[in-house]
């Protein structure tokens, strides 16, 4: 028998601290947790929240535990997020091609990361979010902590990832005492949620494109995409133009360029413009289409073989195109990169 004394200090702990008043802290993955992500594997990135939408009462707090290369933007109330490129007030100017030939993108805007990601890093903090005033965690270091956010107002609030536009997650705050969803109907929500990337996931790295096409990645929905070219390698007859195309749904930027070079080592033709991808000051070379002009690529275009996409997205709201296309009427093997992710590698063999 449970002693009276026990029984009564119980039963006047649960008075003083009703369960409705107590805060609570609920766990919002940014990027899929880490039993998803292994069965995704390596190559299938989620550029996703995890749960997608969470209730709770005000006075809670959410932490947004890092999985992934995401930050955590919430905006003030009525906001919108920051972008990740932006120029840097100067134009491009002496970009010569290895021929000596200026690019025609000289005189366009230079760009370069927004400084204000570099700024001090939210993850591992702990922060009051009213709707006044945003909040956001910048980049995730190595081994980044989650950031915990309390929310004190009602309403509904979004989440976004200003590196992966599209993917966002909506935080509903209840009023204090309000019924919420139980840590128990929080974690069916989440498993449908991880069940069906898995099953979405399935199949996308050997997706059929369409005739000479080759895909950027493949998206699938909920923020899924398979980090490759589909199909890696592709035959083709001399005088075949080739679609290079970013697919529905991708929250990712790629590009497809040809070049001279290791695309791993920095000192390298193709290698220093990827690299730039890192650095604030992206190259001119990367970030924007080689031609725009239609182009018979051979190991003399541009004096070294260079042809790039530049960078391209699926997001109609952006201003970057979608998909690029370049002509081959010389026999030979051509590799090509995505500038971004530098494990992108395909090639298109020309007969
Ligand atoms: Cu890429």
């Amino acid at each position: 028998m449970i002693p009276l004394r026990t029984v009564v200090a119980a039963a006047a702990i649960t008075l003083a601290v009703p369960a409705a008043a107590q805060a609570k802290t609920k766990d919002m993955s940014v990027g899929a947790p880490a039993a998803t992500a292994k069965k995704l594997g390596e190559l299938v990135t989620t550029n996703a929240f995890y749960p997608s939408k969470l209730t709770v009462n005000a006075g809670d707090s959410v932490r947004f535990v890092p999985a992934g290369f995401h930050n955590v933007d919430i905006p003030a109330k009525g906001g919108s997020g920051i972008p990740f490129i932006v120029p840097t007030g100067q134009k491009v100017a002496g970009s010569l091609d290895a021929a000596g030939a200026p690019f025609w993108f000289n005189g366009q805007d230079a760009m370069s990361l927004n400084p204000e990601f570099f700024q001090s890093s939210g993850y591992g903090k702990s922060f009051t979010y009213t709707g006044a005033k945003g909040v956001n965690s910048g980049l995730p270091g190595e081994k980044a902590k989650p950031m915990t956010v309390k929310f004190t107002k009602a309403g509904s609030y979004t989440v976004l990832c200003d590196l992966h536009p599209g993917m966002k997650a909506t935080v509903k705050v209840a009023k204090k005492g309000a019924k919420v969803p139980s840590a128990k109907q929080d974690a069916a929500t989440l498993k449908q949620q991880t069940d069906a990337s898995v099953k979405n996931a399935k199949g996308l790295g050997t997706k059929t494109q369409g005739a000479n096409t080759v895909a950027l990645g493949v998206a699938a929905k909920g923020g899924l995409e398979y980090m490759g070219m589909v199909p890696a390698s592709l035959t083709v007859a001399r005088g075949t133009t080739v679609k290079f195309v970013m697919t529905k749904g991708s929250y990712e930027a790629h590009t497809a360029s040809f070049g001279p070079g290791d695309i791993n080592d920095g000192n390298s033709y193709i290698g220093a413009i990827a690299k730039s991808f890192e650095s604030p000051a992206i190259d001119p070379k990367g970030l924007y289409p080689s031609d725009v002009t239609p182009v018979s690529l051979s190991g003399a275009t541009h004096g070294n073989g260079f042809w790039s996409s530049g960078v391209l997205d699926a997001n109609s709201k952006s201003p970057l195109p979608g998909e690029a296309s370049v002509k081959f009427d010389t026999a030979g093997t051509y590799k090509f990169y995505c500038l971004i992710h530098p494990f992108m590698q395909g090639s298109v063999t020309v007969q």
